[in-house]
């Protein structure tokens, strides 16, 4: 289902309204001489306080699921992140100008789980420094709750060294992705004070071990995390205890992302929730 963003249509009217309003006033034509000051002093008390976009909740699904079409099943990628009108609540892509012919995105079939997303990097290495170049990507309408949320998905390798990274991006009043992230809460440092990657996930992680293996190809694996609203970073290394607290409009209109950032590789993903994380 598109939802197309109004907001900004809204406020224009608004503005327009007020100043309609205040010009039917019947003040007599002022002396030119005092024209500029009166006005620029009316124009300073009389702008209305800007609204924040929040206000209606997000709403999960019947099972918690922030996400719609979670299995993309009703997937058609026929949106861009950064097209004319802001799209949510659908699976959108997002393939920067210098990864053209190098990153595809695209709904495929898999033998076991049906329609998924796959992900082919041919050739791109995506630092943890930048992840905001190629993508799958889901805007959330409304404003979520500050709070710790669970975030998991599916994964199984198509070719090559496949590797996910999730992350989650705020966006500013007018719906456009800002620079800040909401932080991982799992995974952590044991020291609130140590800096992490505090913004993003690879799945799995860089050294594979026994306890942390390669995506495979033979069998799909699933990775969960818990991820903290209530908290933003920026881009980079930071400390959770230094992470600012998130205000509405980072929360309203939550941008979910999920790359294969491993250069000659090709992913499959299903299964995506992002549902309020619930102490077991
Ligand atoms: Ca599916």
């Amino acid at each position: 289902m598109k939802k197309y963003y109004t907001l900004i249509a809204a406020a224009a009217a608004m503005a327009l309204a007020f100043g309609s309003c205040t010009e039917e006033d019947p003040v007599p034509p002022l002396p030119t001489d005092f024209e500029e000051d009166v006005i620029a002093g009316e124009d300073d008390t009389d702008e209305p306080d800007e609204e924040e976009p929040g206000g209606t909740p997000a709403a999960p699904d019947e099972e918690g699921n922030f996400i719609h079409d979670s299995g993309f099943g009703e997937a058609t990628l026929a949106n861009a992140l950064y097209s004319e009108t802001l799209v949510y609540n659908e699976w959108l892509y997002y393939v920067a100008g210098t990864h053209t012919g190098k990153f595809t995105l695209e709904i495929t079939d898999d033998a076991e789980r049906g329609r998924v997303g796959k992900m082919t990097n041919a050739g791109t290495a995506i630092p943890n420094s930048d992840p905001g170049r190629s993508f799958f990507c889901q805007m959330i309408e409304g404003t979520m709750d500050p709070g710790l949320y669970t975030i998991s998905f599916k994964a199984k390798a198509a070719s090559g060294p496949a590797k996910t990274r999730i992350f989650i991006r705020t966006t500013d009043a007018d719906g456009k992705p800002a620079a800040t992230y909401f932080p991982f809460y799992s995974g952590k440092p044991a020291s609130d004070d140590s800096k992490y990657t505090a913004y993003c996930k690879n799945c799995p992680e860089a050294t594979p071990t026994e306890a942390n293996p390669p995506l495979s190809t033979e069998e799909w694996m699933e990775f969960e995390f818990i991820i903290d609203l209530s908290k933003v970073v920026p881009t980079g290394s930071v400390a959770y205890s230094s992470a600012a607290a998130s205000n509405e409009t980072d929360r309203t209109g939550i941008l979910v992302c999920l790359q294969n950032n491993a250069a000659d590789s090709a992913m499959l993903i299903d299964d995506v929730i992002l549902a309020k994380y619930t102490e077991e």
